[in-house]
C-alpha cells in the first residue's frame, strides 16, 4: 500500500486525499502536526513540505502537483487534467495559480486566527496525529507558535494581504463559473476543481470535509465572517457543491 505523511490539517495534504481516494488508489495516512513531520518526511527521502507520498512500489514523490501528475499517469481515463492538450494547459495552470497564491493565503489567514487559541488549534490539528505528538505540542506549544509565525509570515500585515488575495481568487473563479459552467474546465471534475476546492477549504469549511471544522460559532469573529462571505460568492457555492457531490468519504487508513 502507498504511504502518505501529511500534516493532518494541511490543505495541500487534502488535495493529494481527495485525488488518491477519486483514483481508488489504497494509501496509510501517516499524519502529523506541524513541524513534528519533519522527521517523517526527511526520513522518507522527501523535503521540508507535505504531503510526501512513498508509493508501494518505493518511489518518493514530495509535491502535491507531481503526485497528481503521476495520477493521471496511473489513471488516465479519469481525465485529471482534461481531455486534450488545450485544457491540460489551462486545468495545470490554473493549479498553479491555486498552489502559488491560493494555498498560502488560506493557511497564513487560518493560522493567525486560530493561533492565539491554544485549546482550539490543538483540538483542530490534532485529529488523526500520534497522541505523543499532541503532548510535545502541548509543552511546546508557544515555541512552536513562535516558529509557525515567523515560518510562514503570519502577521496583521501579511493576513490583510492574503485576505485581499483570496478574495480577487474567489472573484476570478465566480467570473468564470458565471456562464454557467458546472466545472472550471471542461464538462467534468479536474485536477483545478479539487485543487480548489482543498485549498480553499480552510476558509470554506466544507461539512464533507475528512477532518471536521471547529463549530462556526467557536471561530473568531473576524474569522467567521470571512468565511460566511466566502460562501455566498459563486466559487464558495462551487467548492462546496464539490465536496458534497464528488468527495468521496471513505477515510485514510490510520497509520
Ligand atoms: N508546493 C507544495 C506545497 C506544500 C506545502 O506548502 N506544505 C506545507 C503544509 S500546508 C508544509 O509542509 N510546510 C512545512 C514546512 O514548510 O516546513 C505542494 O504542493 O505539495
Amino acid at each position: 500500500m502507498h504511504r502518505l505523511i501529511t500534516i493532518a490539517i494541511s490543505h495541500y495534504c487534502e488535495k493529494v486525499r481527495w485525488a488518491l481516494e477519486l483514483a481508488g488508489e489504497p494509501y496509510q495516512e501517516s499524519a502529523h502536526l506541524p513541524l513534528l513531520h519533519w522527521g517523517y518526511s526527511l526520513t522518507a527521502g522527501a523535503g521540508r513540505t507535505v504531503p510526501a507520498l512513498v508509493t508501494k512500489e518505493g518511489e518518493v514523490l514530495g509535491d502535491s502537483t507531481d503526485i497528481l501528475l503521476w495520477l493521471d499517469r496511473r489513471h488516465p481515463q479519469l481525465g485529471l487534467y482534461g481531455s486534450d492538450d488545450a485544457q491540460r494547459q489551462e486545468i495545470a495552470a490554473l493549479e498553479d495559480l491555486l498552489d502559488e497564491k491560493l494555498g498560502p493565503a488560506t493557511r497564513r489567514w487560518g493560522y493567525f486566527h486560530l493561533l492565539p487559541d491554544k485549546a482550539l488549534t490543538l483540538r483542530y490539528a490534532s485529529q488523526g496525529v500520534p497522541p505523543t505528538e499532541l503532548l510535545i505540542m502541548k509543552a511546546s506549544f508557544p515555541l512552536a507558535r513562535r516558529l509557525l509565525r515567523r515560518g510562514l509570515g503570519i502577521d496583521a500585515a501579511g493576513t490583510e494581504r492574503s485576505v485581499v488575495r483570496m478574495r480577487e481568487i474567489l472573484a476570478l473563479l465566480s467570473e468564470k463559473l458565471s456562464d454557467g459552467r458546472l466545472f472550471l474546465a471542461g464538462n467534468q471534475l479536474t485536477t483545478a476543481d479539487l485543487t480548489f476546492a482543498a485549498l480553499a477549504s480552510p476558509l470554506l469549511q466544507p461539512p464533507e470535509h475528512p477532518l471536521p471544522f471547529p463549530p462556526l460559532d467557536q471561530l473568531p469573529g473576524a474569522m467567521r465572517a470571512e468565511v460566511e462571505a466566502a460562501r455566498a460568492t459563486l466559487a464558495g457555492q462551487h467548492g462546496l457543491k464539490l465536496y458534497r457531490e464528488h468527495r468521496r468519504k471513505a477515510p485514510a487508513q490510520p497509520s
